[in-house]
């Protein structure tokens, strides 16, 4: 029997028809996308409703977050650009993906990051990856609006989603949910931050809704910490505080985008709180064996949310974004859940604690 070779080439060869023209010298790829599509087994249960959940896991790329979709795309198209350096702010995700990218692709990164609030894991992938980071006594709009400003003054890319190449390489997931499903689901839930992602996924589903490729559009579901909803709110938040440091986002660059998306679309953006974070995260490791960062979790917070008020019908399909993977995090996954006990090296003192 001959092998049968299959071979993902990461998401600007896959998607090369869809996306802004790369040459083939300039791709920075680390054979990004092509993320698995979980089947939920555990959430449905706690909805009145008969509906199918799905978690797009992107937690499982190259650097753990869905940033690096739009990552492949802008460092691409800057090291076309003759570019050497590129520079971003982020709550951690954003400058992991970005280190990795840079150094993949001969190139610099500048990294600027809030102090003490990036969660250990990303922080140590900026650092090893070899990323100049810079930590600003300030939170990320502070830190956003000094990267937009060098970027005026200075040969850098600037590769936040302000960078439109960030969202084109985002509207793969979208893609690859509908190829998944052979149709766009009724809802796609998913967390908002510096509302980057929701934008992406909006684009993505429009653009195959308009070449034929799926009969209809989801309504799109976007959830922000309570401590850190300036869309929900309607205005900026000046000090936003929440568990899951990667939105903790007072001002998103994406605020219009993500308002057209929630409102084209027909969705909402709401807020959960820090506890409805935390119970939707346990439950996803606890209960579905998947293990995602807290902010992810927001997306699947969002759907009990959404039940509690009854917008479901039997028959509906729901796909949640898990943005990024539980082990960016460490800190809070101790936090959450049981202190493992400690006994002496003898099988008696061991089985006295199992259930056997
Ligand atoms: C795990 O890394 O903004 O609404 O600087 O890391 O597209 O911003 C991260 C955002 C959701 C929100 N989930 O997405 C950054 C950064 C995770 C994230 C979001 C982020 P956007």
């Amino acid at each position: 029997m001959e092998i049968a070779r299959r071979r993902w080439r990461g998401l600007i060869r896959e998607y090369r028809d869809f996306l802004p023209e790369v040459g083939e010298e300039a791709v920075v790829c680390l054979n990004e996308g092509n993320t698995p599509l979980l089947e939920s087994r555990y959430v449905p249960s706690l909805v009145e409703r008969d509906i199918r959940i799905l978690f797009k896991y992107e937690g499982l790329n190259p650097t753990g977050s869905f940033k690096d979709r739009g990552m492949t795309m802008a460092v691409s198209k800057a090291k076309e650009g003759g570019s050497k350096a590129i520079i971003c702010a982020s709550t951690g995700n954003t400058s992991a993906s970005a280190a990795a990218y840079a150094t993949r692709g001969g190139m610099k990164a500048y990294v600027l990051i809030p102090e003490g609030k990036i969660a250990l894991g990303k922080l140590s992938q900026a650092i090893i990856y070899g990323a100049k980071v810079i930590q600003i006594e300030g939170n990320f709009d502070d830190a956003l609006n000094i990267v937009r400003d060098v970027a005026e003054r200075y040969p850098v890319t600037v590769v936040n989603s302000i960078n439109p190449y960030r969202i084109e390489g985002q509207k793969t997931a979208s893609f690859e949910v509908c190829q998944y499903l052979g149709a766009a689901p009724a809802y796609h839930f998913l967390p908002v931050g510096n509302a980057g992602n929701i934008m992406a996924y909006w684009k993505g589903y429009k653009e195959f809704y308009e070449m034929g490729m799926i009969p209809a559009l989801p309504k799109m579901m976007g959830f922000q910490a309570k401590g850190a909803a300036p869309i929900v709110l309607g205005h900026p938040v000046e000090n936003p505080e929440t568990i899951a440091s990667a939105i903790r986002i007072g001002n998103p660059a994406g605020w219009k985008g993500a308002v057209a998306a929630r409102d084209e679309s027909g969705g909402v953006i709401e807020m959960v709180t820090d506890d409805e974070i935390l119970e939707a995260y346990k439950l996803l490791a606890g209960r579905e064996g998947i293990f995602c960062e807290p902010a992810s979790a927001a997306s699947v917070a969002g759907v009990l949310k959404m039940n509690r008020r009854g917008i479901f019908k039997d028959g509906d399909t729901v796909v949640c974004t898990l943005t990024g993977h539980g082990l960016k995090d460490p800190d809070i996954a101790i936090n959450s859940a049981e202190t493992p006990v400690t006994v002496a090296p003898r099988i008696e003192k061991v089985v006295e604690i199992l259930d056997l």
